[in-house]
């Protein structure tokens, strides 16, 4: 009864602060893995997925809300997402674990026959899914010729950085050789990142292997530096 004897300016002012509010609600209200729109992520989201995907149930009230891994769409993995996140301790809904790389594959000694890459670049391949999965080929990674090939990877806010480490100190051979190296690095958020790679066989004094790139525009390309010493450009 009192908003009756309200100025009319005052009013419009609350009806269209009201508006302003509840619009704000509808437009940017969801939290991601909330798929019924609950305020809150639990295992009711993990049913109302299940029905939408495999019954036909109602579709999360956004895209976004559903998708809780952040992989761009809504299918079973962000149930089974979920249900780690409520019952084992898994990572939150779109967020980021820290980022971890490791060796996951590598040629022998390379003998240069029809290869890509010529004996004397020493080059970086990458390609990023977009989401979270750095794939990197070493090519021409200088190393001992009987060698573990093992590497530390870190990443360190936007710098990525690959220490490639001689099994020589394990017990290697009195040679050098020339291996094509596959790194992955997983839980990397899409952005710009600085790559720095240490070689065990290149001096300081010589051109690092070492670029830019955001992954946002460039998630496929390559990066080369020109070696003229052993065991590089040797063939
Ligand atoms: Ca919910
Ligand atoms: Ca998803």
């Amino acid at each position: 009864m009192r908003l009756k004897f309200l100025p009319l300016g005052a009013v419009m002012l609350l009806a269209l602060a009201l508006i302003i509010f509840t619009g704000n609600l509808i437009a940017d209200g969801y939290s991601p893995g909330d798929a019924d729109g609950s305020d809150a992520v639990d295992i009711d989201d993990v049913v109302y997925l299940i029905d939408y995907i495999f019954t036909g149930g109602p579709a999360p009230i956004t895209e976004e809300a559903g998708d809780a891994n952040c992989s761009g769409d809504v299918d079973i993995d962000d149930a089974v997402y979920l249900i780690a996140f409520i019952f084992s301790d898994g990572t939150e809904p779109c967020a980021y674990a820290d980022p971890s790389g490791s060796v996951v594959g590598h040629t022998g000694c390379k003998d240069f026959d029809g290869r890509s890459a010529p004996p004397d670049q020493d080059c970086m391949e990458w390609i990023y899914d977009g989401v979270s999965v750095l794939q990197i080929i070493h090519v021409n990674e200088g190393l001992n010729c009987c060698p573990v090939i093992v590497a530390d990877i870190w990443v360190d806010g936007d710098t990525i950085t690959i220490e490639e480490i001689d099994s020589l100190y394990l017990g290697g051979c009195y040679c050098l050789c020339l291996f094509d190296v596959d790194y992955e690095i997983v839980n990397l958020e899409p952005g710009e990142y600085r790559v720095k790679v240490i070689e065990p066989y290149v001096p300081l004094d010589q051109e690092p292997l070492e670029f830019t790139v955001d992954l946002r525009e460039v998630p496929v390309g390559s990066y080369c530096v020109y070696r003229d010493f052993y065991p590089w450009g040797y063939w």
